[in-house]
């Protein structure tokens, strides 16, 4: 048996002696909550580096905690993203995880192994709270009857969802199985391949839209927005847009005070500052920058609201906050709502290259903060973090071993998260339809775009060449210097082929 067989079978004897809620009860363990904010770049808050956006709430959860300048998304689009937050899976590896319709099935299998189920096993209680996007239901979804499977068959114990995206339908909110508010006697049909009932669309009807699309976007109009997909009844369900951030922040904060005596998970996925962005009117207008900044600060509003209530309960110096995002930022994602020509200097990727969809740095290296009062001391880490990694330092965290079949590409990086350490992971393969390896300051795109799946959309213009950064002198991905090193070339190319061909990389 090798060292690593060995420590596995050890821990999985170990489990049976740990029952969860005997272990969590009798250790300190933090509460958890992770902010997973959308389409938020590397240069889109005042901590790391943005000047017009004003983001006094995250800028102090940064400087209490830990403030990566190495963290990255899984992907640099959502689902597949998500897919491996939970998983810690690489979504390459799975077909069906790009990003999904707003009527897709579940793509997770319940009974494997999530870092929610993984915590709910050490006695925490789950929650997951606003964008979901990785399915729900096994296919033909009633979204008048219970909807399922979806989060709480994967470990959480409380859900409250936007299904998919904000410019998807159905655009109403589910707690638990169920969709809120919904009048049985009008009820929900869903769409993705053509049109269904008469209500307007963004196509026939653009003299009745608030906000144009700039491309796609132009079915279904709910609250003056034409969506992507085809919905109709569910009329006293339907969400407003300028009321999602209060409607799922108000949720949030009451699972935290349910929860407060007992510890916690909270998964907080902001809709904020995804597509439309459409912010509530104390924000609309005051950032400067126009609404893609107004809507960064009712993200930083949110969180401020968060930190608050654990503040109100006591519970800010034992509760470790990770905020994040889950890819890279875009100004224009497909509606006409002055963000580019209002961005008024404002860099969203800060000084690195690409954004969302992108294979370069911007598309996966976003803010990654991580806070615990009680035990991490304030400072800065260049270390490489992923967020399928948190599956296996929360695991570490709780005394849970990773079962054999989990988190298969979660590496523990919980010394990393704490301060204890300088480094991370030893390695990342990043992931944007396309591929590319990090290794220390390395960074190596292979020549012709190598799709991970032959179904994979190719999202980036392909480089003539195979690409080599040092990101260490040059951050910007500015100068290709792959000429001149051919064996670390081959040297990275050859280990990108090894982890592709195996089903998982952790240590
Ligand atoms: C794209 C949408 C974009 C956004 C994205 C998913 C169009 C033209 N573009 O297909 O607006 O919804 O999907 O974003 O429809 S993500 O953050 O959930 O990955
Ligand atoms: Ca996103």
């Amino acid at each position: 048996m090798n060292r690593r067989s060995f420590l596995r079978a050890a821990s999985a004897c170990a489990a049976p002696l740990l029952p969860g809620g005997l272990a969590a009860a009798s250790t300190n363990r933090p509460n958890i909550v992770v902010i997973m904010a959308d389409d938020l770049g590397y240069g889109d808050v005042g901590c790391y580096g943005a000047k017009r956006v004003s983001t006094p709430n995250i800028d102090r959860l940064a400087s209490r905690g830990i403030r990566f300048t190495d963290g990255h998304s899984s992907s640099a689009t959502c689902t597949p993203s998500r897919y491996a937050f939970l998983t810690g899976e690489y979504p390459w590896r799975r077909p069906g995880t790009n990003v999904l319709p707003g009527d897709a099935s579940l793509i997770i299998e319940p009974g494997r192994p999530t870092l929610p189920s993984i915590l709910k096993g050490a006695g925490y209680t789950t929650g997951c709270v606003g964008k979901w996007h990785l399915g729900l239901g096994t296919g033909n979804v009633d979204w008048n009857g219970e909807v399922k499977p979806g989060p709480l068959e994967l470990g959480y114990d409380y859900s409250f969802l936007l299904p998919a995206t904000g410019d998807r339908v159905p655009c109403v909110y589910l707690e638990n199985h169920r969709v809120v508010g919904l009048d049985p006697k009008d009820p929900i049909s869903v769409s993705y391949a053509a049109k269904i009932g008469n209500e307007p669309t963004g196509r026939e009807n653009p003299d009745l839209l608030k906000v144009k699309p700039s491309h796609g976007h132009d079915m279904t109009i709910v609250n003056g927005i034409s969506r992507i997909g085809y919905m109709t009844g569910g009329k006293s369900a339907r969400w407003v847009d300028e009321t999602v951030a209060d409607t799922i922040t108000d949720k949030a904060a009451s699972f935290i005070e349910r929860n407060r005596a007992n510890p916690f998970f909270l998964y907080f996925g902001s809709h904020d500052i995804h597509v439309p962005r459409v912010p509530h009117d104390r924000f609309r207008g005051k950032s400067g920058c126009g609404v893609r900044c107004d809507v960064i600060q009712e993200l930083d509003a949110c969180v401020g609201r968060l930190m608050t209530t654990l503040d109100k309960l006591k519970l800010t110096d034992n509760t470790l906050i990770v905020f994040t995002s889950d890819n890279g930022p875009i100004v224009d994602d497909g509606y006409a709502d002055r963000a580019v020509e209002e961005l008024n200097g404002h860099a969203p990727a800060g000084a690195l290259r690409g954004g969302k969809y992108s294979i370069y740095e911007a598309g996966t290296r976003v803010p990654f903060i991580a806070s615990w009062p009680a035990r991490i001391k304030p400072g800065v880490s260049g270390a490489l973090v992923a967020q399928q990694d948190l599956l296996a330092s929360f695991a570490a965290l709780s005394d849970r071993p990773v079962p054999a079949n989990g988190g298969p590409d979660s590496f523990n990086v919980l010394p990393a998260l704490l301060g204890e350490s300088k480094t991370g992971r030893d390695h990342l393969v990043e992931h944007a339809g396309r591929l590319a390896l990090r290794k220390s300051q390395w960074k190596m795109i292979p020549a012709r775009p190598v799709p991970a799946r032959r179904s994979d959309a190719v999202v980036d213009i392909p480089g003539p060449d195979v690409e080599l950064y040092d990101l260490a002198s040059d951050p910007a991905e500015g100068r290709n210097v792959a000429k001149a090193n051919p064996e670390l070339v081959t040297e990275m190319s050859a280990m990108l082929e090894r982890i592709r061909s195996k089903p998982a990389s952790r240590p």
